[in-house]
Parts: structure tokens; sequence; C-alpha cells
């Protein structure tokens, strides 16, 4: 099902009211990496990111070398190949909340 992507104002908009993420993808996305302690710290954070996508039914793409996680944030179902929406900032918003 398609999804409205978000307008260079609104992504703006939205970035500047979110916490260390950049438009990455030539604003098609948003990414952040982030780095803990040790593995376990950031195995326990992709838990908790892991049952929030799934709650949200929006998933992330990523990647875990020991203590960082790399995630990128899309949605495939907006735009022709994928673009920013609303449920990309409503789940970094989710992730900020986290930490
Ligand atoms: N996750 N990142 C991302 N982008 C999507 O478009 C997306 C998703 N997870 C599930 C999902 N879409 C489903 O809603 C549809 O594929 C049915």
């Amino acid at each position: 099902m398609s999804v409205a992507q978000l307008t260079k104002t609104e992504r703006d908009a939205a970035l500047a009211d979110l916490s260390g993420w950049a438009l990455a993808r030539d604003g098609d996305a948003i990414q952040q990496k982030f780095k803990f302690k040790d593995f376990s710290e950031a195995w326990g954070f992709m838990s908790r990111v892991a049952l929030l996508a799934d709650a949200q039914d929006h998933h992330p793409e990523w990647s875990n070398v020991y203590n960082t996680v790399d995630i990128t944030l899309t949605t495939h179902d907006a735009g022709a190949n994928g673009g920013l929406s609303q449920r990309d900032v409503t789940l970094a918003k989710a992730i900020d909340a986290l930490l």
C-alpha cells in the first residue's frame, strides 16, 4: 500500500525535531549510528528497537558491529522507489525516547 512521501519542508522540520539523525540516500532515508559500552548493551538496544518496530509494522535496515548499531529508516511503500515518510519519523522518535 502506498504511503505519502514527506516534502522537503516536512523533512527539514521533522529532522529538527529528532536527535542525531541525518538525511541519507538523497533525502529518501534517515540514518544514525549508535555507540554503546559493549556488545551486550548494543544487543539490548536492538531488542528494544525490534519490539518497537514490529509494533509499528515498520522495520529498520540496520547492522551491528560489536558495540555499534547503524540504523537506516526508509519507507519502501513511499514514492516510486522508497522514500521518507512520517512512519520513519515516528519510529526515529520512539528510538530516541529509548535512550
Ligand atoms: N518497513 N521500513 C519499512 N518500510 C515499509 O514500507 C514497510 C516496513 N515494514 C512493513 C511494511 N512496510 C508493511 O506495511 C507493508 O509491506 C505491507
